[in-house]
């Protein structure tokens, strides 16, 4: 494994039950740490060009306006195979799918409404970081 960096929403539905601290908590266990963050609202052009990779997808709609409909907390986090490590923090996109312990498992009502993004690859990581970070507000430590 090596030290890398993946980007981490904890989107709207996470904000609005008050979990950010738990969700913080849970990859700082885990070893990953916090090296940038931000709470802001994403603008429907964000949402649509964040998620543009699931645009011919019939959830689109439904996710864009789920991903606007409240703040979110934009981190990044770094770590030992931080990637996998996240995905693995974060559960499967189905709750009902998501192993026991995990974000989803524990946070999350549905499979759209889930509380958490992560990056699903090395390469997505490096966009998605860029698409809300620029290099000089990365912390690393
Ligand atoms: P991921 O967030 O686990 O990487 P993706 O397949 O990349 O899952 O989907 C992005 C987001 O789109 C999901 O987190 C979820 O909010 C939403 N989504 C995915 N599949 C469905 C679906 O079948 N119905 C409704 N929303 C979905
Ligand atoms: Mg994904």
């Amino acid at each position: 494994m090596s030290l890398e960096r993946t980007l981490s929403i904890v989107k709207p539905d996470g904000v609005r039950k008050n979990v950010i601290g738990d969700v913080f908590h849970r990859f700082e266990k885990a070893g990953l740490r916090i090296v940038a963050a931000r709470m802001m609202q994403l603008t429907q052009a964000q949402a649509e060009a964040f998620y543009g990779v699931h645009r011919a997808r019939p959830f689109f709609r439904d996710l864009v306006s789920y991903m606007i409909s409240g703040p979110v907390m934009v981190q990044v986090l770094e770590g030992e195979g931080a990637v996998l490590k996240n995905r693995d923090v974060m559960g499967a996109t189905d709750p009902k799918k998501a192993a026991p312990g995990t974000i989803r498992a524990d946070l999350a009502d549905s499979i759209e409404q889930n509380v958490v993004h992560g990056s699903d690859s090395a390469d997505n990581a490096a966009r998605e970081i860029a698409f809300f970070f620029s290099e000089t507000e990365l912390c690393p430590r």
